[in-house]
Formats: structure tokens, sequence, C-alpha cells
């Protein structure tokens, strides 16, 4: 499953990509530094997804997370199978937010406090993933792994005026506790935990395998910036300009000229950081896209030229 991170780029100055990206933002072709490409590379034989050392079903609404089971007790660290489903009328995505060791929390309170695009809290926390944004009654299921320490549940989706919903209480403290003898408890969901292919979060954009059968996706990031996978499902296809034009609406939180149904994916993810995530997609066409900022720019990446059209 290393295989990606063998054949990892090297690090790209930040001044560089800034630059790149902001050549690319200029528009004179798509074909700029952080250009979406696809990989055919098969996923490694027989590879399975890790064992959960736990699963939480987790039900969104305005603007709440309803999780169970209980919480309160902790959560174990591990492998943690993740079923977001939104029972409410917006939509809405579970992030999970690791607070890095030694944050003084009221310090992350400030940056955080009032800030919509999440970008002055980024540096106190690693992005561990969880499940993208997702449409009223939809359902999606992601592998997260969790480590000690708290663990803030969020979701960053803005409402009609653009305030994320976080900031309206859509938050849940969670907390990991040691591993004691004897808790841990096998999976008894089905057998069907065969990884499929490898979704990378690449310095160069997205690299999704061509063929998107249904199964398990790793999911990691290979750049040296937080980035996301939301997956748009759209109502026709797009050609470079229109999916340019779809990015800009999103990015500004203004209605789109094509239909959209926003289908999951995988919540963000830090560099170095990895999860799984289910698809099971209907045939159609589709947007990948990174509603991420850099730590303290609110501008998403997406502007920047992260995202890519694909068909499955
Ligand atoms: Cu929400």
């Amino acid at each position: 499953m290393d295989e990606l991170r063998t054949t990892r780029r090297p690090r790209v100055p930040l001044g560089v990509v800034i630059t790149l990206a902001l050549l690319g933002a200029c528009g004179q072709n798509s074909d700029d530094a952080r250009a979406p490409s696809t990989t055919s590379s098969p996923p490694p034989v027989s590879a399975t997804i890790p064992e959960a050392v736990q699963e939480l079903d987790i039900n969104g609404t305005e603007y709440a997370f309803e999780i169970s089971p209980n919480t309160a007790g902790g959560l174990k660290p591990g492998w943690t199978r993740v079923r977001f489903h939104n029972d409410g009328a917006e939509a809405h995505q579970v992030m999970f937010a690791h607070i890095k060791e030694g944050v003084d929390l009221s310090d992350l309170a400030e940056a955080g406090a009032n800030d919509s695009s999440g970008a002055g809290a980024i540096e106190f926390v690693d992005m561990i993933g969880g499940v993208s944004y997702i449409g009223a009654g939809h359902e999606t299921t992601a592998m997260v792994e969790l480590t000690e320490g708290l663990v803030m549940a969020m979701c960053y989706v803005p409402d009609a005026q653009g305030v994320a919903h976080a900031l309206m209480g859509m938050t849940a403290p969670l907390t990991v506790t040691p591993p004691t003898e004897g808790s841990s408890s096998p999976s008894d969901e089905p057998a069907d935990d065969q990884v499929v292919g490898t979704i990378e979060l690449s310095a160069d954009g997205y690299r999704v395998p061509e063929d998107l059968g249904a199964g398990w996706y790793h999911v990691t990031n290979t750049d040296s910036s937080l980035h996301e996978l939301s997956l748009l499902r759209l109502g026709e296809p797009v050609d470079d300009e229109q999916a340019a034009d779809l990015v800009g609406r999103l990015a500004a939180n203004e209605p789109p000229t094509v239909e959209i149904e926003a289908v999951g994916g995988m919540g963000a993810v830090s560099p170095g950081f990895d999860g799984y995530l289910y698809l099971d997609l209907d045939p159609g066409s589709y947007l990948a896209v990174d509603f991420m900022p850099d730590p303290g720019d609110p501008r998403p990446h997406m502007l920047d030229g992260y995202y890519t059209r694909f068909t499955v």
C-alpha cells in the first residue's frame, strides 16, 4: 500500500506552488502545474481495508451531529468506520480534526472564531479525513484513523449566507483514549472490504483511477498541503470552460449553472495522512473539487486548479 509514497515527488517550495498556481489561474490554458491527471495503476492484489476498532453512525442535521453509539466514554485509537448520513435539508459533511499536541484550546477557538473558511485554525490541527459534503438523504462510509487526544468532528459547509455550519454549532468534540486490554471489537460488517484502487491527492492534483468501480479506495495525500476530495455528480457533461465556471461559482457559494448533486467523497486530509472511502457511484459525469484553503488564506484550492472532471 505504500507504493505511492515511494514514487512521491519531491516537495516543491510553497512559493513555487503559489506562483505556478497563480499562473494557472490566469487561464491561458488548463495545463497548469496542478492540472488534474489520472492514473490506471492497479492496487495491490488482495488488499483489504484495515480492521475497524469501532464503528460510528453519524447523522447530520441543521446544525448538529448525532453520533451513535454514545461517545461520552471516549473512543478507541485506531481505524474507525464512519457511516455519515445526511438527515437534514441542507448539504452536510463530517471532517475530523485531530488537535496537535501542545495546542492551547483557547488559541484554537480564537483562531477559528468567525472564520467560515477554517483557514485560521488549520495550523493547530491535523485533518484526518471524514466524509466530504453530501446532499440531503445521502450516505457515505469512510475509514478514519483516530489517534489519542482530542478530535473535533466538524461541518464547514456554508449556509446560504456563507456562514460555516461549524460556527453555528455543528461540531462535536471526541476524546480518543489509550487502548485497554481486550477492548477490540471486530467489525461485524459484511466482507466487502476489498481495496479496489487508490485516489491520490498529489502535488499535481487528483490522481483518480480510470475505472472507478464499486469498492473501497485508499485516499492518500502525498502533497505538502491539505486537500479534500469532494465529489459532485453533474446533471450533464461539462467542458473545460464550464468546469472552471462551475468551480468559481462553488467557491463563491453561488448557484451553479449545471445541476449538481453532492455525493460525498473524503473529508480534508493533511499532508502524509490517509484514509479509505467506499464508492459506489452511479454512471455519469463528475467533478472532484477541493474546498480547502491554505493556513491563513481563505482562498479554496479549487480556484488554483485543484479539481478534475471524470466519468463513471
Ligand atoms: Cu453541515
